[in-house]
């Protein structure tokens, strides 16, 4: 069944920059009760903590508990993978509560060249054998999207889309590159359905719960959850450098990426790619989708406490600069695309920009002014951003910029 908290929602984009609403940024190095922060250590104590209970009460919803991983299994694995280049493994992740079981699979390519690995993490949309045209990676049979063109019907994946993501995920440049790719299917955590009876959801509730609380995880923290689960898993994963994650994430998949690096200091890197309103973009702007339009069209997204921002983005006492800003000192990159207006590339660059102080404080180069670097420039610091041609998408060049990044900030082997 539904949970209808959506009311019809009037809504025409603002595509026009003049109609931007004036609106005053607030810093994020002055408390919630004014006072100024100076230093890294009053950050970690006071405003770090005070920004992450704001995003985790208000934006995604708290996790409620805890759950480790039942068990793990190596359920396929090859040493001579993509030619002999690459190692590949199939790892269950699974867990156990009160008579409920969910796992997820992690997919994971491992440069032979290499012996422990730096490697990019995220989510897939579309099943991991989506991916790369490698007949051996298996297909999920969990809930899947219905799409024509990918022969998905009766919400079950097919052979059909074996491979109709590779030019999304790169896999020969990543492992070319030195790097190891893990991804997961993200509807084995949470099926991305406006409902709270299946994922990992009811493994928390108490005796007659139906829905998390208003202040509880909607489907975003539950997939940036998931994350850090399989972040548990490669700790002990020998073959993986596991203070070389970077987590990874495209649109709403990118939100997520972004509330987990902020929620899981673990992730040595975040790379946001397209991800929008509620992800890198600041909601004050308005400017395509807002947080009054992404509820009522994703009711199951965000904590239902969002909800009280919907036309109403001027109460919110930090834009998601501040979310940006929880992942310093850390590596970050927020990649837009030009004609990907919907997820505002200005709003992305400029949360981006002002979360620069924080990443200063700990001597760290962010972005350097509120000029926009041209289509297809990247300006790769340890905040980085580029904007591209096209559209909302993950292209080769957006991983060439990535590897790039990574090699520069987190690896440092250039
Ligand atoms: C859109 C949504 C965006 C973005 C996108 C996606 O429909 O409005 O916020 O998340 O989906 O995930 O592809």
């Amino acid at each position: 069944f539904h949970f209808c908290y959506a009311q019809q929602f009037e809504f025409t984009p603002n595509y026009d920059e003049s109609k931007v609403p004036q609106f005053k940024i607030t810093n994020p190095l002055i408390s919630f009760n004014g006072r100024k922060i100076k230093n890294t250590k009053r950050w970690e104590k006071v405003r770090r903590p005070e920004l992450l209970n704001f995003f985790a009460n208000n934006v995604y919803g708290k996790v409620p508990g805890e759950l480790e991983i039942s068990k793990w299994e190596v359920v396929e694995e090859n040493a001579n993978a993509l030619n002999g280049k690459a190692h590949r493994k199939q790892v269950d992740i699974v867990f156990n509560k009160d008579g409920k079981t969910l796992f997820f699979n992690i997919l994971m390519y491992l440069p032979n060249n290499k012996e422990k690995a730096p490697l990019f993490l995220g989510y897939n949309f579309y099943g991991n054998h989506a991916v790369c045209q490698d007949v051996k990676i298996r297909i999920p049979d969990t809930w899947a999207r219905n799409n024509e063109s990918y022969g998905i019907s009766n919400n079950q994946f097919t052979e059909k889309s074996r491979g109709v993501r590779k030019d999304s995920w790169q896999v020969e440049k990543i492992i070319d590159s030195g790097y190891g790719l893990a991804t997961i299917y993200y509807g084995e955590i949470d099926p991305d359905n406006n409902d709270f009876y299946n994922g990992i959801h009811p493994f928390f509730y108490v005796d007659g719960q139906q829905r998390p609380a208003a202040n509880e995880w909607g489907a975003i923290a539950a997939w940036a959850w998931g994350l850090s689960r399989a972040m548990d898993y490669l700790e002990q994963d020998s073959d993986v450098d596991a203070t070389k994650v970077i987590v990874f994430g495209h649109s709403r998949l990118g939100k997520t990426a972004l509330w987990a690096g902020a929620t899981d200091e673990r992730f040595a890197g975040v790379i946001s790619n397209n991800s929008g309103c509620g992800g890198a973009a600041l909601s004050k702007r308005q400017y395509g989708e807002t947080v009054g339009r992404i509820n009522n069209a994703f009711p199951h997204w965000f904590a239902r406490n969002f909800i009280s921002y919907n036309k109403n983005e001027k109460a919110l006492p930090i834009d998601q600069h501040g979310l940006l800003a929880l992942i310093a000192p850390r590596p970050l990159y927020v990649a837009s695309a030009e004609d990907d207006r919907w997820a505002d590339p200005r709003g992305e660059f400029l949360a981006a920009y002002y979360a620069t102080s924080v990443y200063e404080l700990y001597g760290k180069k962010g972005i350097p002014s509120e000029e926009m670097p041209q289509v297809n420039q990247p300006l790769i610091n340890t905040v980085a951003y580029h904007i591209r041609t096209g559209g909302h998408d993950v292209t080769a060049f957006d991983w060439e910029q990535y590897i790039k990044w990574a090699d520069e900030q987190v690896v440092k082997n250039f």
